[in-house]
């Protein structure tokens, strides 16, 4: 079997003019991603050198959903985009020791580029589907690949500036940064697909976005949750796949609220008799899903004083739940000192229902969903 050649591939669709548009706007897809990945890291970090905004409440809530959104619209681009370049790795390079090294070293970089963006989006994919077909740790994996990818993309840009500003300045149309061989006309014209690409990328949009955006919620195929669920809140990880029932469910449960060695012991009818707050709080999830609410309950910060913890004092979380990763989460100062900072005892006026975390939980504002801990068993000031 013969390998191609770039002159097997003689549409007139696969030219840098388009490469360069559709390239532009999985430029910007990226960086958005990027930056609202960060805070999203930031966020969910166990430390914070500099305190995480607790306003606006909906802060978390737009930046995860324009992560979500952002990389959703990058599938399309990115494909899109690869298909218009796919003949150039066929391409012979230049007789000589230097043009050699050189396209080894563009492959190379492209190689990484291309492994490290098509890494991102199907594990982001993967993880808003809620699908694991993994053993590491999505978190740090997702993190640590963004900034091969970010890194690589900028190397991209950076060599392929004359022809991304050739291609821009110029009509789509235009043959001048053609490969030769690419003469024939495709099926569509070059704006035709230009066009379908905008309307694919759309509509990827819209098929994610309806998990953030209420009024979207009918034309989402893809966001299945979104008011799903009692109270009209989407359950993440219901009661029983917790395996908390029969521990949530108890008359013997009691919430723990310690400092050092002072602690004290509620059950749900004393969190009842304390002041009560009410707030319109949403849960964002970081797998892209949001949903507002309104919780009622004891707020975290009067607990606090129960105790005599001072102003100032991260706070760690614990779940009835005995295993996974959210059992245990850090509710940091600026929020365990917020006073809508809620454990939460009834959502929408009727009792927290057990699948979204009773007897009490968690729900603070502007605040990754993972986070807002269900089931809580004991509150206690981090040392
Ligand atoms: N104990 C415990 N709390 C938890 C979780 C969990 O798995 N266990 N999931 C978290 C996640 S990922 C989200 S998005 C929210 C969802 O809350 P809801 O199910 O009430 O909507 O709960 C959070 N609290
Ligand atoms: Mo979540």
């Amino acid at each position: 079997m013969r390998l191609p050649t770039e002159d097997d591939f003689p549409s007139r669709l696969r030219s840098a003019a388009v490469t360069a548009r559709v390239g532009l706007w999985l430029g910007v897809c990226f960086a958005v991603c990027f930056v609202t990945g960060l805070v999203s890291h930031y966020a969910q970090a166990p430390d914070h050198p500099v305190p995480f905004p607790a306003s606006p409440v909906w802060g978390y809530r737009v930046t995860q959903g324009l992560h979500v959104v952002t990389g959703t619209a990058a599938v399309p681009l990115l494909l899109v985009k690869l298909w218009t370049v796919y003949p150039r790795l066929f391409r012979r390079p230049e007789r000589g020791w230097r043009p050699l090294v050189l396209d080894l070293l563009e492959r190379g970089s492209v190689l990484i580029l291309v492994a490290a963006a098509v890494f991102q989006l199907a594990s982001g994919l993967a993880n808003s589907a809620q699908w694991y077909p993994w053993s590491f740790s999505f978190r740090t994996t997702h993190y640590a690949v963004a900034w091969v990818a970010i890194g690589s993309v900028l190397l991209h840009v950076a060599v392929k500036l004359p022809v991304i500003r050739a291609a821009l300045g110029a009509d789509v149309d235009d043959p001048a940064l053609d490969r030769p061989a690419a003469t024939r006309p495709g099926v569509l014209t070059r704006r035709g697909l230009l066009r379908t690409t905008w309307l694919a990328a759309g509509v990827a949009v819209l098929a994610t976005a309806g998990s953030t955006v209420p009024l979207l919620r009918r034309v989402s195929v893809l966001a299945v949750r979104s008011g799903d669920g009692p109270q009209d809140v989407p359950v993440n990880k219901s009661a029983s796949a917790a395996r908390v029932t029969a521990s949530a469910t108890s008359g013997a449960y009691r919430l723990v609220v310690a400092n050092g060695d002072r602690s004290i012991e509620l059950s749900r009818s004393d969190l009842l008799a304390m002041p009560q707050s009410t707030h319109d709080l949403p849960i964002a999830c970081v797998e892209g899903w949001s949903a507002n609410g309104t919780w009622t309950g004891v707020p975290v910060r009067h607990l606090l004083d129960q105790v005599g913890a001072p102003r100032g004092s991260d706070v760690l979380v614990t779940s009835l739940q005995e295993s996974g990763p959210f059992t245990t989460t850090v509710l940091h100062a600026s929020f365990a000192d917020d006073d809508r900072t809620l454990l939460a005892l009834a959502l929408g006026g009727e009792p927290l229902s057990l699948d979204h975390g009773f007897p009490a939980r968690v729900i603070a504002p502007d605040r990754p969903g993972v986070l807002q801990t269900k089931w809580v068993a004991r509150i206690e000031v981090r040392t």
